[in-house]
């Protein structure tokens, strides 16, 4: 008998088991194992044979997923997903999974394919659409991807890619993004990188180019943290083609490459000192060059950066000039920050006017890449963020699994086939429900400029049992997120939930004489800014509305799941750590998802499959029939496992629990070498 693919049908189903198993896989060179009709997928970090396997992608092609399970491949996946929408349903795929799991890898193999699949079906006008789909992906990966510790290509952001089909045929798509990490372009950590367009720009651009932007090849390198490499410039090519296949023509590439040249000089502002407290921005090339290129005049930014606006009382503001030296790069630092933010958030609406489909209400497979699960040695607002995140598309996961299990019972005709599974509702509530909890104690004490106590979110936590106790020291509280207990540090909550922007800075980007610089969305317009007075303009305000607009937008979808796995933290070949592969597998639920999956009745039999499974079961004289059919499963089943909840009898299908397929298959086995009384005593014993 071939092994099986799927973790749910393992013999036993715990956590040393599935280690075990991927581990072999992996080893074996296949990376690909269900766990019910979710994929995990285990980064080989090398090319493995037979991922573009012809015949394997022509075997996954004629098969349509109602004749059986595919093979375990994400192509499977994207195939599954088609026949869906052909069928008229819109199709989802979530992936998930740490930093350099692979993610963003098997993201492009779905869309590849799906495009692909398009190519072979038709020819002719589809080809630039599928050509623009294609491009959109490394054009947005050189602005929001980075090199980190942990991935040479790490994505910044989460992203939605929707390929949106009219009459059956791909039209375009549309990418939505949220949680970009926007502080990177000017904070990173040790032997990180900034986001691959400097790099890019900076090794590509003809010399004659890059100095007409106050550049200089080397000096602007050694500038920026992290070494430029011999792929940048090739990259950049990429890059720059993707953009004019985009239709970015000659000046708006310019424009664009203008305003990261501005970025690049005010990052090197200095800032001296005028009186003990009073600073100003040193009037040097860096800010001649920062404020031609933005289309400001230098006074008027170094005055921008100098003095901060705040409110006295409800209505009124004042303007006093920054005391200390920190006040004026943390302008500076915001300034940037929104620049680039701006330029990225310009980037996708172009693209997204560029792939639209044009179709009025069209069917679409969402390919949604986000980042996992965080715990690190410390935990903070962007840690939350992700967390936060993925605790809602667990609950959105769930919702959908179970709902996909009710349905399929439904249509056997089966009612009332309940799941038990671990509900996060009440720990969602907690985090971001109607104050008390812990968003609305932030969002609460950032709006009064005030710090919370840990504690105080440690109790908001509490009350819905989500805090875990005793861990962390007094400026941690701990929450039990599904996949495990995460400390924060409540220190810095507030300050970075704040991300104020101060109105000054707007107005002088408003002003400016550059048409990219004018058209930048200003934060004010970011997507999912709360609206009305009695919204608060937070970070975490701004995300719980990002991320439940991105889930209204998968609302009404079939849902699969793809869940990336890291096996070891080196990116090593061939390489398993069992540690590193458990903390993930338990983040990413994989455990609860293989045993709801045992739970949810994972095998599926029809009745011809049945008795050639459970000959011995049946009845001599019924063997020989040719159709099997409901009652004579009926009365075999009744009569070896009288009254089983681990066995269903449908209109269609036989479905029946993890359990139940190993008694049902011990009996088989008993049955060949004993009589069948001796089976039946055995039988009661076993139960
Ligand atoms: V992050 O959260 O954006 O930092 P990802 O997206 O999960 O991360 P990514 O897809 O970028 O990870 O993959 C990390 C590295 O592993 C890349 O160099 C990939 O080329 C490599 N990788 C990932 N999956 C595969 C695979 N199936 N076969 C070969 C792979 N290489
Ligand atoms: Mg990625």
């Amino acid at each position: 008998m071939t092994e099986t693919s799927d973790l749910g049908k393992l013999p036993c189903v715990s956590e040393e088991s599935i280690i075990e198993f991927l581990k072999r896989r992996l080893l074996s060179k296949i990376i690909y194992t269900w766990a019910g009709s979710n994929l995990i997928a285990v980064n080989p970090f090398e090319d493995v044979a037979g991922a573009e396997d012809p015949a394997l992608n022509e075997l996954i092609r004629r098969r349509d997923g109602a004749r059986g399970p595919l093979p375990a491949h994400v192509h499977s996946i994207a195939q599954t997903a088609h026949h869906g929408l052909q069928a008229g349903t819109d199709q989802t795929v979530i992936i998930s999974g740490e930093s350099g799991a692979g993610k963003t890898f098997s993201a492009h193999r779905l869309l590849h394919y799906l495009v692909q699949l398009e190519a072979s079906g038709s020819k002719g006008t589809g080809r630039t659409v599928e050509q623009k789909l294609n491009v959109s992906n490394p054009l947005l990966e050189a602005f929001g991807n980075a090199r980190t510790t942990n991935n040479g290509n790490s994505s910044r952001f989460c992203k939605l890619f929707r390929l949106e089909y009219g009459g059956g045929r791909l039209r375009g798509g549309a990418v939505h993004t949220c949680l970009f990490e926007k502080t990177r372009v000017m904070w990173r950590g040790a032997g990180e990188r900034s986001f691959h367009i400097f790099y890019q720009m900076v090794a590509g651009l003809p010399a004659g180019s890059l100095h007409a932007l106050g550049l200089d090849r080397h000096a602007s390198l050694s500038e920026l943290s992290g070494h430029a490499c011999d792929a940048d410039a090739t990259d950049f090519a990429v890059t720059e083609s993707a953009m004019a296949e985009l239709g970015l023509s000659g000046e708006q590439r310019a424009a664009v490459f203008a305003v990261l040249a501005a970025l690049l000089h005010l990052s090197r502002l200095r800032v001296v000192a005028r009186t003990d407290d009073q600073f100003e921005v040193e009037d040097d090339a860096a800010l001649q060059w920062a404020a031609r290129l933005l289309g400001v005049s230098a006074p008027q930014l170094a005055e921008t950066l100098t003095e901060q606006q705040l409110a006295a009382g409800r209505s009124s503001v004042v303007r006093r000039p920054c005391q200390t030296e920190q006040e004026v790069l943390a302008r500076r630092d915001c300034l940037v920050r929104e620049l680039y933010d701006g330029l990225f958030r310009w980037l996708v609406e172009w693209i997204n006017g560029q792939i639209a489909s044009g179709s009025a209400a069209p069917r679409a497979i969402s390919l949604l890449d986000i980042s996992g699960f965080e715990s690190l040695e410390t935990n903070s607002l962007e840690q939350l963020c992700i967390n936060y995140a993925n605790e809602r598309l667990q609950q959105f996961f769930l919702a959908s699994f179970l709902r996909r299990l009710e349905a399929a019972f439904l249509e056997e005709g089966l009612i009332g086939a309940r799941l038990e599974y671990p509900d996060n509702g009440r720990l969602l509530v907690a985090l971001d429900g109607p104050a008390p909890s812990v968003f609305g104690a932030l969002d609460e004490a950032s709006g009064l400029r005030q710090v919370v106590p840990a504690s105080q979110l440690s109790a908001e936590a509490q009350r819905a049992a989500c805090a875990a106790p005793g861990a962390g020291g007094e400026h941690t509280f701990t929450v039990r997120h599904f996949c495990g207990p995460v400390s924060y540090d409540a220190r810095a909550l507030v300050a970075k939930n704040r991300d104020r922007v101060d109105a000054t800075l707007t107005a002088l980007l408003a002003g400016s004489s550059e048409w990219l610089v004018r058209q930048l969305p200003s934060p004010a317009a970011a997507p999912g800014t709360p609206r009305g007075a009695r919204r608060r303009n937070t970070v975490l305000a701004r995300l719980q509305l990002s991320v439940g607009a991105l889930l209204r937008r998968l609302d009404g979808s079939d849902v699969q799941f793809v869940r990336c796995v890291r096996p070891n933290g080196a990116g090593a070949p061939g390489l398993v750590a069992d540690a590193y592969m458990r903390r993930q597998l338990r983040a990413a639920g994989v455990l609860a998802t293989a045993r709801l999956s045992a739970a949810g009745f994972p095998f599926r039999l029809t009745p011809t499959e049945f008795v050639a499974r459970y000959t011995e079961l049946v009845e001599l004289r019924q063997r020989a029939e040719p159709r099997p059919n409901n009652q004579l499963l009926t009365q075999t089943i009744e009569r070896w496992t009288p009254d089983d909840p681990g066995v269903r009898v449908g209109t269609g299908h036989v479905f029946l629990t993890r359990g139940a397929w190993y008694r049902l298959g011990d009996l088989c086995q008993l049955a060949r070498r004993s009589a069948a009384g001796r089976l039946q005593r055995c039988w009661r014993r076993r139960r």
